[in-house]
């Protein structure tokens, strides 16, 4: 939480912006014959026309909610318009409405610091622009002010005296007495009443904006009057907001903050706070929630407008409602490859057009257990670090519902019936790419690029292919998928900073409301901890994996630039280069499941009574390595980044086996003088020795990411 600045010295001009009835706006833009008509945006299924997820103004006046169903708007307006969301593999397709937010973004973004908070949200820092129009150009030595920013309402001006509104705010904006921070948020006023100008003549979409000194207030303004208005909240009126402000209605207590402050403190408008003494609300809530929720209660928030018009994350979702629950692994299975395709296929184009690579992958879902009288249980979300390429994504998304769902269900609680597991089903499944950060460029050298590499993480998992969803769920859990390879996401706290985050999900929104999505925002930031700035090795192949065509050039862009920085790293000392040799070919053809391979067999005779294969790359912790293999005997075992997967009790660590077949040995020089030291070291295994540590994050297994067998 941030710390704040006092309320005195807060002079910036902030400015949310928020898109009025967005989808209908983007839909009516694609068909104009809609514009001034009753219209909503549905989330066509079959069960009473689907679930209206976008509202047109005209037909709010007719009672049309946002949570009805078509035929129910039907009912209360005959005339309404219903457009359907467009659909691709069989879900809402939302990339038109994202990209009509990035239309908007890109012309907001022209007067200051912006940060795009959801698909039709931004905040604007425009202190630097008011600040030089207030000494260039103040608003008294405009001729004209702008018509639009005349309809501004200005809180806690008086408009009931009968006097001409529009006159009344001229007067405030060009008042002569008023302060310095008055004097700016009028600044601001013609600004953004121009900026929202210029976005409905560049992009035909309307919206509407608050005004203040900071990201709470100014967001709080910015719903009090739509659609296509804006309202300013100068500092004298912060009072007269907050006093009879629900508190539920504040950003971030919508929650359970929120019901506890009403519950067991009594509080039920933002003003209520303002009784309690700070160390009173640390006592109750800890030391930064309860200074966060005194500094509130008198409208002073330090966040910050983060420079980012990108979003913070990737996500891919879809509700299973009422009989379309989902009963099979195999439909969970079927669902989550769908969503993990456009995931992956987000991620592919997130890195070709803006050079930025996602880290952790997470995996949400909603369930119910009918014969369980635990039934509130939330299925647990579950994360690891992300592997690019459709199949890597596939594959982890599935394991981490596998171990979500043991967790969910118990382990020996479920009662199978044939495939279909008759105590549970999956009401919505979502997948999201997170910690989003750019790729390094210029003098990063390759060894930086791989440092802390994080590969499977999955201990001991098995090709599903073979494995029923029955059998799957009934195999202890470190054969299959290795529960103690995850990390749990934490339950959210206060501390979230945005509700609507680009990771919320097209087919989940309409049933997840504000606080959840947020939740979702937070949960994920929560699960960053620990991670490097590392770059996927098997990134290149998988997204050439993805789309073979539009992608190659510039993957061989980037191969090139990558090896060529890696040449420039090691200066000159000899790379032998046969024609194909490039680690990333190896990546490209890396077999994950090398069993039956020479190499391992080789190792088992030589490796003095060890079998050293297994130890590659990990830290091995008292169970001996052979002991580990048993579990993988069938199947081969997988790797796992030692670095996020949890110890079991008995110490057992994750292992991962290599075939040196598949190893091309023209590549080994190219590799960092490390991970040459390790793969000599299975070569010549006599001068192995056990505690032979190579630096952290710089081991093979860091190198070479594993991917299921097509
Ligand atoms: P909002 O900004 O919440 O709403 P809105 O733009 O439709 O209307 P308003 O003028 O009141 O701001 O959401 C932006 C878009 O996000 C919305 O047009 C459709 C989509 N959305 C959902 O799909 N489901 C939801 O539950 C919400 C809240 C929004």
């Amino acid at each position: 939480m941030p710390v704040a600045k006092p309320e005195s010295s807060d002079s910036r001009v902030i400015a949310h912006v928020d898109m009025d009835c967005f989808y209908v706006q983007v839909e009516q833009r694609k068909q104009p014959q809609l514009r001034g008509l009753p219209t909503a945006v549905v989330q066509y299924n079959e069960w009473k026309g689907g679930a209206l997820i976008a509202v047109s103004y005209e037909a709010r006046k007719f009672g049309v909610k946002r949570s009805m169903r078509g035929a129910e708007a039907k009912e209360v307006c005959p005339q309404i318009q219903l457009v359907q969301v467009p659909v691709a593999r069989g879900k809402a397709d939302l990339n038109g409405y994202r990209s009509a937010g990035s239309e908007v973004v890109s012309i907001l973004s022209r007067r200051g610091r912006c940060e795009r908070a959801s698909i039709d949200e931004v905040y604007l820092d425009l202190t630097d622009a008011a600040e030089t129009m207030l000494a260039e150009n103040p608003p008294q030595s405009l001729e004209k002010i702008d018509e639009e920013a005349l309809k501004s309402h200005i809180l806690g001006l008086n408009n009931e005296d009968g006097s001409d509104i529009k006159e009344n705010v001229r007067n405030w904006i060009n008042r002569h007495s008023a302060d310095h921070r008055d004097k700016l948020l009028a600044c601001g006023i013609l600004i953004v009443a121009e900026l929202r100008m210029q976005v409905l003549k560049e992009t035909e979409f309307t919206c509407s904006a608050g005004i203040a000194h900071n990201k709470m207030l100014a967001k709080l303004a910015s719903g009090m009057n739509k659609p296509s208005q804006q309202t300013v909240v100068p500092s004298s009126s912060v009072n007269g907001l907050l006093n009879t402000l629900p508190i539920r209605k504040m950003k971030q207590l919508g929650g359970k903050l929120g019901i506890s402050l009403q519950t067991d403190m009594g509080v039920n408008t933002v003003g209520d706070l303002l009784q309690f003494p700070e160390e009173k609300l640390q006592e109750r809530y800890g030391v930064n929630t309860g200074t966060w929720l005194w500094n509130i209660a008198r409208g002073i928030s330090g966040e910050a407008v983060e420079g980012r018009l990108l979003p913070k994350s990737h996500g891919s979702g879809k509700t299973f409602t009422g009989p379309r629950a989902l009963k099979t692994v195999p439909a969970v299975q079927h669902w989550l490859n769908q969503l993990c395709e456009e995931l992956s296929e987000r991620l592919c184009s997130d890195l070709d057009q803006n050079k930025r690579m996602a880290h952790t992958l997470t995996l949400h879902a909603r369930a119910y257990k009918s014969s369980d009288s635990d039934s509130q249980k939330k299925f647990p979300s579950k994360s690891c670090p992300l592997r690019y390429g459709t199949a890597k994504i596939q594959e982890d998304a599935f394991n981490l519902f596998q171990a979500g769902l043991r967790e969910y269900i118990g382990f020996y609680g479920v009662k199978t019936q044939g495939n279909h597991y008759s105590g549970w089903g999956i009401t919505s499944l979502s997948v999201s790419a997170s910690k989003i950060v750019p790729i390094p460029s210029g003098t990063c050298s390759i060894a930086k690029y791989f440092h802390g590499q994080s590969t499977s993480h999955f201990s001991s998992m098995q090709p599903l292919d073979n494995v029923n969803g029955e059998a799957m769920l009934l195999l202890p859990p470190g054969v299959h998928s290795g529960s103690e390879c995850y990390s749990e996401v934490n339950s959210p706290k206060a501390e979230v900073d945005f509700p609507k985050e680009e990771s919320w999900t097209e087919d989940t929104v309409p049933e997840l409301d504000l606080q959840e999505q947020k939740d979702l925002s937070s949960s994920l930031s929560k699960t960053q901890d620990g991670f490097t700035q590392d770059i996927s090795p098997s990134l290149l192949s998988a997204c050439l994996e993805q789309s073979q065509n539009k992608q190659e050039s510039d993957i061989t862009k980037d191969e090139g630039q990558f090896k060529s920085e890696y040449n420039k790293e090691r200066k000159g000392k000899r790379v032998k280069d046969k024609g194909t040799p490039s680690i990333l070919e190896l990546f490209k053809s890396y077999n994950p499941y090398p069993f039956g391979s020479s190499f391992s067999q080789e190792l088992k005779k030589t490796a003095e009574g060890t079998d050293a294969r297994l130890t590659i790359g990990l830290e091995s912790k008292g169970h001996s390595l052979a002991e580990q293999s048993e579990v993988g005997k069938e199947k081969p075992m997988h790797c796992s980044s030692s670095g996020y997967g949890r110890d079991e009790g008995d110490g057992r660590r994750e292992a991962w086996s290599y075939s040196i077949d598949e190893i091309d040995p023209s590549v080994i020089d190219e590799l960092p003088p490390e991970i040459q030291d390790e793969i000599k070291a299975w070569v010549h295994p006599h001068k192995w020795r056990p505690n032979n540590t190579v630096r952290r994050g710089c081991k093979i297994s860091h190198y070479f990411s594993p991917t299921k067998k097509s």
